[in-house]
């Protein structure tokens, strides 16, 4: 069976500031996007496709809609933190850098997404945007917004490592995958959801009560989560599968239709 095409976000680089050692590159800008995501994809059995920056035509319904024909699914990375205009009317945390250009690339990617009934997965920021995008907001920072004993930003840690437990909620996808209430995952945000967006439900929070997965009532493989698990599968195989029930759910419905 063909691979399912996987749109991965990306974001953009400035050739200035790679650094030192890139000076021959520094008069351009670069759109990019960390390989564990493209890895993970491929892994699972799909084929990733990293998604151009279109930084001046993006409100271009009609490209931007070509672009989402092109693909089954679209995997929405992490990075940077959400412009708070998307959701609330004033930045007042630590929130230093931000790309509003890459946000309203994706959040037009998400609508034209949903009106073509392709498949979403969300990751980190790609988690917090698509509970945006649905009407829901974030705290914009943890350690000023709540009091927890939980270290959600692990930075400290190597990536892979397994910071804090999640509770998964029964009759979830996340529970048709682990088949567990509970699984350790790796941690790296400073930011959490707050309010869950229009038809969302959890599917995995953490002890201190945040969410760290949820999926759509209203569309089919739309779902996120907002630990790492591009990073983990590496380590801990079973991570993998979030990519594969991805793939799958978007298999299964292609042969339900031919
Ligand atoms: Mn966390």
């Amino acid at each position: 069976m063909v691979r399912p095409k996987i749109l991965v976000s990306s974001f953009l680089r400035e050739g200035y500031k790679l650094g030192k050692n890139f000076e021959m590159l520094s008069d351009f800008d670069y759109g990019m996007v960390s390989q564990n995501y493209v890895n993970a994809v491929l892994e699972a059995g799909g084929l990733p496709i990293v998604s151009p920056q279109i930084r001046k035509t993006y409100k271009d319904n009609t490209l931007m809609g070509e672009l989402v024909d092109t693909v089954d699914g679209i995997l929405l990375t992490g990075g940077y933190d959400i412009d708070p205009e998307n959701y609330d009317k004033y930045s007042y945390k630590k929130i230093k850098f931000l790309d509003g250009i890459r946000d309203k690339q994706e959040l037009k990617l998400i609508e034209l997404a949903l009106k073509k009934d392709k498949a979403i997965l969300g990751i980190c920021r790609g988690f917090q945007l698509l509970n945006i995008y649905f009407g829901g907001d974030i705290y914009q920072d943890i350690k000023q917004d709540l009091e927890t004993e939980y270290l959600h930003f692990g930075g400290r840690f190597p990536k892979c490592k397994k910071i804090h437990p999640v509770s998964i909620e029964k009759d979830s996808i996340l529970s048709s995958i682990f088949n567990q209430d509970l699984i350790e995952v790796n941690s790296f945000h400073h930011q959490a959801v707050r309010k869950l967006g229009d038809n969302l439900i959890k599917t995995a929070y953490s002890p201190d009560g945040l969410i760290e997965g949820f999926e759509s009532t209203k569309y089919e493989n739309v779902w996120a989560v907002q630990w790492h698990p591009e990073i983990m599968f590496s380590y801990y195989p079973e991570q993998l599968l979030i990519f594969k029930e991805f793939l799958n759910k978007i298999k299964n419905k292609r042969s339900d239709q031919s």
